[in-house]
């Protein structure tokens, strides 16, 4: 990393990763062809594997979290159909409800529950009956790990428990799982267990695991048909993207072991951000990279203390609400935890942010 990567700790998402020099380097040597012929070996390596990460029989490579979501609810559901999901769902809150502009697909949600899960009884309750006033349910969404719930591993059990209810109503069951590879690690089982009873899974490459860019969306050999069809009419097939999927192959082959590195600093900030006043947060609550505090500091909004953090060298976004995120990746170490405790305990209570500090309002 360069010096002036290095002049700021970047908490604002695992997504401003850049790429390793393994990653650059595969980047330069890839062996490329025209992907919507299938003619890209490094593109249809990359599939191959994930599909085999996943126990799922084949993958499609794409350009985003956003559109793997998209392409397999578009695969899933029909116009006027409706899916099932939490309204904490990053499909829900931060995809511009692309399922219904863009396919006619319904929304219906139910509350996430502080550990991520959707409780069973609200699910079925949500399935409609067969009736002409209602649309047809097709689709339950499950988002693992749950980023805003605060980056929560729902357990195996679990995602069998949906799995099983969707089949016996003659859903499907997919799996935003953008963060999946963080559950398996804090759960410690093969990404492939805890997607077994889905019917579909969007993996991110780009986030924890640190390439530039790309998605993959695994599923049955027909299901993965339909969804590449649906690629190319949101203009997602790329050509020559081989250049991009050898970053994944070194993202998926490398990076995820170290990822217990970002769970075990997300835990200890947790625990440095708990003794300080003015912060609220429970560490038990930590299980991945993903730390969520409230500041209950009462003369001090949230835009003030990212501005005071930001001309201490820590970046965060500042939300409208006064709960906040810091999110560990790869180029944040262990030595850099006890530094960012420090800027928030001086941000805090010594006062005085930095006036005119460019911090981004989000959320
Ligand atoms: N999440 C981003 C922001 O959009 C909030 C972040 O910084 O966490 N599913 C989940 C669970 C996600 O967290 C995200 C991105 C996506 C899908 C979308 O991925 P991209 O950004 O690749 O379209």
């Amino acid at each position: 990393m360069s010096e002036q990567d290095r002049q700021v700790i970047d908490l604002r998402s695992d997504t401003v990763t850049k790429p390793t020099a393994a990653m650059r380097a595969a980047m330069e040597a890839a062996e490329v062809g025209d992907d919507v012929y299938g003619e890209d070996p490094t593109v249809n390596r990359l599939e191959a594997m994930v599909a085999e990460m996943m126990g799922m029989e084949a993958a499609v490579f794409v350009a985003s979290g956003t559109m793997g979501n998209l392409i397999s609810v578009l695969s899933h559901c029909g116009r006027g159909d409706e899916m099932i999901l939490g309204d904490y769902a990053h499909i829900f809150r931060a995809e511009q409800g692309g399922g219904a502009a863009l396919g006619g697909v319904h929304p219906h949600t139910v509350r996430n529950q502080p550990d991520g899960t959707l409780d069973l009884d609200e699910v079925t309750a949500a399935i409609r009956a067969y009736d002409p006033h209602n649309p047809i349910t097709r689709l339950i969404c499950l988002e693992n790990t749950q980023n805003f719930c605060g980056g929560r591993a729902l357990p195996v059990d679990y995602m069998d428990a949906v799995g099983d209810l969707a089949h016996e109503r003659g859903l499907k069951l997919h799996v935003d799982g953008a963060r999946l590879w963080n559950a398996a690690v804090a759960l410690n089982v093969a990404p492939a267990r805890l997607v077994r009873s889905a019917d579909s899974v969007s993996v991110c490459l780009s986030k924890g695991l640190g390439a530039p860019v790309g998605s993959v969306v695994a599923g049955s050999a027909e299901f993965i048909e339909k969804a590449r069809r649906n690629r190319k009419v949101v203009g997602g097939s790329m050509r020559q993207a081989g250049v991009l999927a050898a970053a994944g192959i070194v993202a998926v082959t490398e990076m995820v072991e170290r990822l217990a590195d970002d769970h075990a600093n997300a835990r200890a900030l947790a625990e440095g951000l708990a003794q300080i006043e003015g912060i609220e947060i429970d560490p038990n609550s930590v299980e991945t990279n993903i730390v969520f505090f409230v500041l209950t500091q009462p003369d001090m909004t949230p835009v003030q203390l990212a501005q005071a953090l930001r001309s201490r060298g820590v970046v965060l976004n500042a939300g409208a609400g006064k709960r906040m995120r810091a999110v560990m990746n790869h180029h944040v170490t262990a030595e850099d935890v006890p530094a960012v405790v420090a800027a928030f305990e001086q941000a805090l209570h010594q006062g005085a942010a930095a006036a005119g500090e460019k911090v981004v309002v989000y959320g």
